[in-house]
């Protein structure tokens, strides 16, 4: 598995080492923010990393910032309870829906899993052929429809049918584009709202394809899809052709949704299930010669909580004070307050064990002791 990402961050990687062509133990905090640059990390978030670091960075300083950026990638929705588990793909034209459904559809079978597939694009002919020759490929079945027939029908008889047959996965394809955008956010509506009435709690998923070659600009438009419906999580594909890959850190940090998967090539197994610590470390050998390392335990006493690696119940804890207090967590790292909109960084003060939400010139704006993370109250 580790290779498999290896490959596909393969470009990133490359820029990263033209920018560092040689590993070492430290990184000042310009260099790093130009690899960063490289990379596609949005500037925004470069500074905001860059801000939370000291001026020579370790690796592990380093990996603790990146990996906090994927916090929402915890949050999960498996297959549970009555069949099918239905999955909504949507996404704009060409990112890459149609394929990463077959790669979907093979990998359930590989676990030995039954899948139907709908062809819910029905504004393209070519569309439909191209999902039934995958379906065809991966023997798998389709429901489908004429070109230009309603795209709800389809997912509606393809819920039903897999109903019937207890079929365990159902994926619909959907159009990339319509006439306009308001037809597209109207229709994908429709989708949604008919797969409820064929199934309760349908769609279990709806996954927003982005294609990484977009790199950073995907955002906006990811921002689009969110609004049309409500996305669960995302796919990213095509991340063995780019070197944006630093992308999926503003990715993830600006919409706040799990990456599932990334695509990294064309063939059906070339899905995997995307992991921040493998994905991080592997930008990080690129930079550091020190092995992968972890974040430190805390010692689980109340003298010294470290805030890398808060527990769920303190994380939770922390979140409950700072919320209290007017502030959302953003991640490990980053605080937002309510009423004015910024952002602020979170830190740990080694010195009074104290964790602190801080203005950008360092000054403290609000402190909480370690120990009132062990407390209920
Ligand atoms: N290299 C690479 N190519 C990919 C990957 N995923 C998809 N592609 C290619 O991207 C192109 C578009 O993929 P489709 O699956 O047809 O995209 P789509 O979103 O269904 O497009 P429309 O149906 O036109 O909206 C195809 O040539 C795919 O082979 C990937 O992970 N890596
Ligand atoms: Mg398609």
């Amino acid at each position: 598995m580790f290779g498999f990402l290896k490959k596909g961050l393969k470009k990133t990687v490359e820029a990263i080492q033209s920018t560092t062509p040689v590993k070492r133990e430290k990184i000042g905090r310009d260099e790093l923010e130009d690899l960063l640059l490289e990379a596609d990390v949005s500037y925004d978030l470069v500074e905001k990393i860059v801000e939370s670091l000291p001026e020579t960075v370790k690796r592990i300083q380093l990996y603790n910032t990146l990996i906090s950026l994927f916090m929402y990638s915890a949050e999960k929705i498996e297959p549970h309870g009555e069949k099918p588990f239905v999955e909504l793909i949507v996404g704009v034209n060409g990112a890459g829906k149609t394929t990463t459904i077959a790669k979907l559809a093979q990998r359930y079978k590989s676990e030995g899993k039954t899948v139907l597939l709908g062809a819910a694009d029905t504004f393209r002919a070519a569309a439909i052929e191209q999902l039934k020759t995958w379906a065809e490929k991966i023997d798998v079945p389709i429901v489908y429809t004429k070109q230009g027939h309603d795209p709800s029908a389809v997912a509606y008889d393809a819920i039903n049918s897999a109903k019937a047959k207890q079929i365990d996965h159902v994926i619909i394809d959907t159009a990339g584009r319509l006439h306009t955008q308001t037809n597209l956010a109207e229709e994908l509506k429709k989708i949604v709202r008919v797969c409820g009435k064929a199934m309760e709690g349908a769609p279990h998923r709806k996954i927003l394809i982005l294609d990484g070659t977009q790199g950073n600009s995907a955002i906006n438009q990811a921002k689009a899809f969110k609004e049309m419906i409500d996305i669960d999580g995302i796919i990213i594909t095509k991340l063995d052709g780019t070197a944006k890959g630093g992308a999926l850190f503003s990715i993830a940090e600006e919409l706040k949704l799990p990456i599932y998967y990334v695509g990294v090539g064309e063939k059906a197994e070339d899905l995997i299930p995307f992991d921040p610590k493998e994905f991080v470390n592997t930008i990080l050998d690129a930079i550091f010669i020190e092995e992968e390392e972890n974040a430190v335990p805390s010692s689980g006493k109340t003298h010294h909580v470290d805030l890398h690696s808060l527990t769920e119940a303190q994380r939770a804890r922390l979140e409950a004070l700072l919320d209290k207090d007017g502030y959302n967590l953003l991640s490990k790292h980053f605080v937002s307050e309510r009423s004015s909109g910024e952002t602020y960084r979170l830190g740990i003060n080694e010195n009074s064990d104290r964790i602190e939400v801080l203005r950008p010139d360092g000054t403290v704006l609000k402190a909480y002791k370690a120990e009132d993370l062990e407390s209920n109250g």
